[in-house]
């Protein structure tokens, strides 16, 4: 029979276990099961409260009172554990109806070629179509290959301080890529076609001259070459570049690599020529004349085949030149060049889908 100091221990354990089996039958999150468990299973909670009146009762009831409360604590453990693992469960469930694995990532923004490397990369395109190897080389340039081979003298205006870079008394940054085509000259023999695309580098610099540009320079060299393949030659390329339908124009001019030398005009891609803009304002681009320069060109000198020995009585050539920048303004109707190097994206942005070459 047991004393009424154990049945009221006994009773209380009995009754605190009833209140926690009502407190965790409504538990619904995470959260609350563990404001239950501070109250109930906590150092400072109930259960622990309850077990240290223990040592009240009377010696005879404690081994039986200890092996209840111990039970009891072991079951509220338990179940303890195992509704906190049914919540985590019902969680991870709810978590994985929310993800839609149909849905697409989320893409990381990707970088754009610029509209002048675009632009560059479709003229040599359509030079490699008709055959042109595309040569590279260095920046840094000797003055024999960015001047003397291409037959410009000492004291040529275009030697000026005011035009070029000089690194000291002979080096130079390229002001053209005419030293590629000598180099290509020097490793290769006729037949012989290349273009030179690259950076290039001026003393200059306003609205309209930056002192780095972009520029193509290209050459054609076997027996026999005449004006007439020069001419076919960029015409075709132009109508490739900009429309079908533009008219192109030569005009004498002067290089001192070249003889005979010509710059090359395009009917003007703005007001198709006309030189008035649709709402009858005198076009800004070809200043009503009609016509835009495009490039220079020429017959290459015999000077420029001495200097890499080539003998200028078995073999002829042309070359040109043109600025990639221009090309790429009159292609988009840009009118300002310092949106090239602005690096604005917004303006970088809408050359993001123009077809590669
Ligand atoms: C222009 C004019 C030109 C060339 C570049 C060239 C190169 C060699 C031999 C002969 Cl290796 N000529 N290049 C010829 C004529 C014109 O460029 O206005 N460029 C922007």
């Amino acid at each position: 029979m047991a004393s009424s100091a154990l049945q009221a221990f006994l009773d209380k354990l009995q009754q605190l276990e009833s209140a926690f089996e009502a407190a965790v039958e409504e538990v619904e999150d995470p959260e609350e099961l563990e404001s239950i468990r501070v109250t109930y299973l906590s150092r400072r909670g109930s259960l622990v409260q309850c077990l240290s009146q223990l040592k009240d009762l009377p010696d005879e009831d404690r081994p039986e009172a200890g092996k209840t409360a111990n039970r009891i604590k072991q079951r509220l453990q338990d179940r303890f554990a195992r509704i906190q693992e049914e919540l985590q469960q019902k969680r991870d469930r709810a978590r994985r109806q929310d993800f839609d694995p149909t849905l697409p990532g989320r893409s990381p923004r990707t970088g754009t070629l610029h509209p002048v490397t675009l632009v560059s990369d479709e003229i040599c395109s359509i030079f490699r179509s008709l055959g042109y190897e595309v040569v590279l080389g260095p920046e840094v340039e000797t003055d024999f290959y960015n001047f003397e081979a291409l037959n410009i003298p000492q004291d040529h205006p275009a030697r000026d301080m005011q035009d070029t870079l000089y690194l000291s008394d002979s080096i130079v940054l390229r002001t053209h890529t005419s030293p590629l085509q000598i180099r290509t000259m020097q490793e290769q023999s006729p037949p012989l076609a290349a273009v030179a695309p690259g950076k290039v580098y001026r003393r200059d610099a306003d609205l309209t001259h930056s002192p780095m540009f972009n520029q193509i320079e290209g050459f054609l060299v076997d027996r026999r070459v005449s004006m007439a393949d020069l001419r076919g030659t960029l015409a075709h390329f132009l109508r490739r570049i900009f429309s079908r339908d533009i008219q192109v124009r030569f005009r004498p001019s002067f290089f001192p690599f070249t003889e005979p030398s010509a710059e090359v005009d395009i009917s003007c891609v703005i007001c198709s020529g006309k030189g008035f803009s649709q709402d009858g304002s005198p076009c800004r681009v070809c200043k009503q004349t009609g016509f835009v320069e495009i490039l220079g060109c020429g017959m290459i000198d015999p000077e420029v085949f001495k200097a890499v020995d080539y003998d200028p009585e078995e073999y002829s050539g042309f070359a040109f030149g043109l600025g990639v920048e221009r090309v790429a303004m009159l292609k988009h109707g840009i009118d300002d060049l310092r949106l090239f190097f602005d690096n604005d994206l917004p303006f970088l942005d809408q050359f993001r889908f123009y077809p590669a070459t």
